[in-house]
Parts: C-alpha cells; structure tokens; sequence
C-alpha cells in the first residue's frame, strides 16, 4: 500500500532509486474473477476490464473461472492470501458468496461487485456496478408487445394467441433472473396480456451452441405455432436463428428474434434480416470499476450501487448505428 512503501523507499535513501522503486511498488493491485468466456457479451467485458487496468495504471491479477463458482472462490481466496489491496469479481450466480466475502472483509480487503448481481449482507462488499437486468426484461416485452401491435401480427398457427418461447440464461444468475422477472412483470401488467402465450421457457446457459440445441427442440415440438422467441442474450439468439433455419422457417419473419446484449454479431442478424430487435446490455464497466476501486482506496465515498446506461435496438436502426458500436 502507498504508505508504507513510500516510507521503506525513503528509508533506502537514495533518490533516484527511491522515486522509481515508489512508482514501480506504488500500483494498487486488483485481483479479478472473471466468469469465463462464454458469449460475446463476455469476451467484451473481459476485453474493457484489460484496457481500462491498463488506461488507470494498475497491476490487474486476473483470474478466468471457466463457468466454475468454486473456481471464483478459490481465486478470491487466492487473490487474499496474496495480500492484493481490492478484488473485484462477477458473481456467476446470485448466491454462495457469504463465506469467501468474509474472508476478505476479515483480511480488511474491500470487494467491489461488477456485472451481475449477488444475494448477500451488503456489509460484506463496497460497491456494485454493472446492468439493470429487470429492466432489460421489461424492455423486451414492451418492444415485442409494441411491434405485435403495429405489425398486426396473428398466430401462425390460426389461433387465438400468439406463442412465445424463451431461452433463459445461466440458471441463479442474476442476468438471468432479472431478465425473467422484468419480462414477466411488464407481461402480467400489459393491457395486451390476453393475445400471448408462454409456450417453453428453457436455459441455453447463454451460449450460442446451447441456444441452437433448446431452440431446435422446442421446434420439434411446436414448429408451427412458435411466434416469438426472447433470447435472454444475443448469443443464444444467434444459435437459435440456425435451428430455425435448419427446420425451414424464416427467423424474423415466421418467427419474431428479441435478443439482449447488442452485441456485433446481433447487428448483423438484424441487418440481414434474421433478428428483430437487442436490448442493449453494456459491457464496458471497466473504468468505472478501476475509478470505484481507487476512490474506495484512496477513503472516499462511493455509491454502493450503479448501474450503466443502456437502450434498445431493431432492425430499423440497425444499419445506422452498426458503425458507432464498441462490442
Ligand atoms: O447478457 C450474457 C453473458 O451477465 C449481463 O452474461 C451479463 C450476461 C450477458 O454472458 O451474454
């Protein structure tokens, strides 16, 4: 820590040496669990988190828990056994982390929570950054029940409501949770409730190939009457625009494409026609976090919680804004 380093550069006594010894030591050290690569909403993430330690000149120990929570646990207690001066961490589930957070209060190591959210005493981390998942969900009823509505949109099948199905994210985590709470709140509450139905709701864990996996079984069963899918993230979307593909329907035109993340790979699905609309899920949290990091660390306040700002894109917009996209 800066000053108790300072005082042992003074100590040795020569100048020169002593200033860069100070500014070699003198970098906070952030330890960081990563929950894997497992979209491309992640590989984003990952990307910002690198960059941004670079941009605010600290020393990132960075930790890649291959979708495994006892991974994460292990490299928190890792990351306080080595003394860093503050972890940061994406929670891959909302619970669990009790004991391991303290532990490091107890080593007086302060934690800041990025991305996903956590069940736990807010006592035993400093702050929390990342996305409002409820709200993402809300958004993408609204954009769905909105674009039914304009679009005149009637059941394939001849029926009276139309279908949706959902391929939900990673099961207890919180982007997921939250994505299916906001979707289902603004769902019970819409004027329109009557015209839907939720068909099948299942988890591709978030990724791509598990997305293409659930969505060509639930075409197995019902690939006539399927009208809507709500991809809980763009990379299951993608997945499951080539399962539809494979049984001989038209993504976005048979069947209604709603995705979350925005990511690049999204943009081209909505413009070449085969996804609907994203709602946007930002990833770069990276210099907010590394800021939060040195406020807390320097003794000054910080908020507990914050979230980053987000929107919502479709394939009318898609081809405009594609350019300005960061990830
Ligand atoms: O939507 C998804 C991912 O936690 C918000 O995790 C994040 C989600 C994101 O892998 O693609």
């Amino acid at each position: 820590m800066k000053f108790s380093k300072s005082l042992i550069a003074l100590a040795v006594g020569a100048a020169i040496a002593a200033t860069s010894y100070a500014q070699a030591e003198d970098k906070i050290v952030v330890g960081f669990s990563q929950i894997g690569a497992e979209s491309e909403w992640r590989t984003a993430n990952t990307n910002d988190v690198m960059a941004a330690a670079e941009r605010a000149g600290v020393e990132l120990k960075f930790s890649d828990a291959q979708q495994k929570q006892e991974n994460q646990i292990k490299a928190i207690r890792s990351f306080i056994s080595q003394k860093v001066d503050i972890i940061g961490f994406v929670p891959i589930v909302e619970t669990g982390w009790d004991n391991v957070l303290r532990e490091a209060k107890r080593a007086k190591i302060p934690v800041v929570i990025m991305d996903r959210d956590l069940k736990t005493d807010p006592s035993l981390y400093t702050a929390k950054i990342g996305t409002d998942s409820v709200e993402e969900g809300r958004r993408a009823f609204r954009w769905i029940d909105e674009y039914v509505t304009k679009t005149e949109r009637t059941p394939r099948n001849g029926g009276d409501k139309l279908n949706i199905v959902i391929l939900e994210g990673t099961v207890g985590a919180s982007a997921a949770v939250g994505r299916s709470k906001g979707f289902n709140e603004a769902f019970n509450t819409s004027p329109n409730k009557d015209k839907y139905n939720i068909l099948a709701s299942q988890t591709g864990d978030f990724t791509r190939q598990k997305g293409q996996e659930v969505m060509e079984s639930f075409l197995k069963s019902y690939r006539d009457d399927i009208d809507i899918l709500f991809a809980q993230n763009d990379d299951m979307a993608l997945g499951a625009i080539q399962a539809i593909e494979a049984a001989g329907l038209k993504p976005a035109q048979d069947i209604i494409i709603v995705g979350a993340d925005a990511v690049k790979g999204m943009f081209q699905a909505m413009i070449d026609g085969k996804a609907n609309a994203t709602i946007e899920c930002n990833p770069l949290q990276g210099d907010l976090f590394f800021e939060t990091c040195k406020k807390i660390l320097a003794g000054e306040e910080v908020p507990k919680s914050v979230y980053v700002e987000e929107g919502v894109f479709d394939a009318s917009n898609a081809a405009e804004v594609f350019p300005t996209r960061k990830y």
